[in-house]
């Protein structure tokens, strides 16, 4: 019999492509979305359910579909909104996972859950940051990454419920947010060369990331949920912000100290300074590391909004 599994966050970067891969692989896939709109894009073979994660009994009825595998992506997700709505934040990305944690464990306990956890949640602790580095969160929306990532331990370990977590770090791709750095710049540079901006505003410019291609990262998650655990999915490298700004211009042919100005309006209250991941424990365990390199996913990133 086929395998059945409901996506959560259908709609954002990774739960598109976790519905690609898991369609490829033969499962019937069900994709959570908050409401139905005709005009909305909709990915061939999924089938669209209503549900949100601020609503229990949503959440509840759709646990009874009894899934094999739930991957929940849903979430504030936007680390700079959470300063501004950190209540939104808080109920959404960190209580909706005890909401839906909960609704399974009521109606549909054997049900394995992906939870989408962050780098986040290290705040700035030392690099590189491991399964075992001190959780230190910085933000509204690191803090609620982290009650969601200790809930999802606590139901595995008080129901012996099968969860698989990534700590994720920032991972990236043609489908990336708009408000994301990273698409921001490749969005811009775009608009400059059709003439239809003049300059990008950026923040902080010196912050550090290690970015990974999304899909790259679905089969990892993908890994993690059949295997159960926590395990960190990074490259093992890092890069500033003012190099992936440097090396997109680079490739549209540009020079990025002409176009760039800094706006304080784009810089945050606490800034996570140094995110790099070490994956031993992934690539140990599950086999896994990722394909794409960082100018590589710059160019497919550069040439798609040119
Ligand atoms: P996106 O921001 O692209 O997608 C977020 C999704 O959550 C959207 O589909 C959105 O739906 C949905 N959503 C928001 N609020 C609710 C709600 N109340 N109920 C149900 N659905 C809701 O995120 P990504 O795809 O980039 O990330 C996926 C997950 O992984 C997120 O949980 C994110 O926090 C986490 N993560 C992401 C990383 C990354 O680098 N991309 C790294 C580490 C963790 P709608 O269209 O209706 O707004
Ligand atoms: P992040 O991603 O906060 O790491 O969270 P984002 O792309 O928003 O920021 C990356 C870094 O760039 C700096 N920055 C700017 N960021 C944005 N968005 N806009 C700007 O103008 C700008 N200028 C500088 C930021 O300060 C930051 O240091 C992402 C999200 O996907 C989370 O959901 C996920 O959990 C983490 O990655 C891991």
């Amino acid at each position: 019999m086929r395998k059945k599994a409901l996506i959560t966050g259908i709609t954002g970067q990774d739960g598109y492509y976790m519905a690609l891969y898991l369609l490829k692989k033969g499962y019937e896939v069900d994709g959570m979305i908050r409401r139905k709109r005709s005009n909305g894009e909709k990915i061939n073979n999924v089938n669209y359910v209503e549900g949100d994660l601020t609503d229990f009994i949503s959440l509840i009825n759709l646990a009874k579909n009894k899934y094999n595998e739930i991957y929940n992506f849903a979430a504030q997700s936007f680390v700079k909104l959470s300063w501004e709505q950190p209540e939104l934040t808080a109920e959404v990305t960190g209580l909706g996972v005890l909401r839906l944690l909960e609704a399974v464990r009521q109606v549909s306990p054997k049900t394995k859950i992906f939870q989408a956890s962050s780098s986040e949640m290290f705040g700035n602790s030392p690099a590189p940051q491991n399964e075992n580095t001190p959780f230190k969160p910085r933000s509204p929306y690191g803090i609620s990454k982290l009650f969601a990532h200790w809930t999802a331990i606590n139901y595995r370990e008080s129901y012996g419920m099968h969860i698989g977590a990534a700590i994720a770090f920032n991972h990236e791709s043609e489908r990336r947010g708009e408000e994301f750095l990273t698409r921001k710049i490749t969005k811009a540079i775009g608009e400059i060369k059709r003439g239809e901006r003049q300059y990008l505003e950026l923040g902080n410019l010196n912050a550090e990331r290690d970015w990974g291609y999304a899909p790259d990262y679905i089969e990892a998650f993908y890994k993690i949920l059949q295997k159960g655990g926590d395990y960190v999915v990074a490259t093992g490298e890092t890069h500033s912000v003012r190099e992936f700004a440097e090396k997109a211009f680079r490739i549209a042919g540009l020079n990025y100290k002409k176009y760039i100005k800094i706006d304080n309006k784009y810089k945050r209250p606490a800034e996570v300074n140094h995110l790099r991941g070490d994956i031993s424990k992934i690539r140990k365990e599950l086999n896994w590391k990722s394909k794409t390199t960082f100018n590589q996913m710059i160019i497919k990133m550069v040439k798609n909004d040119l």
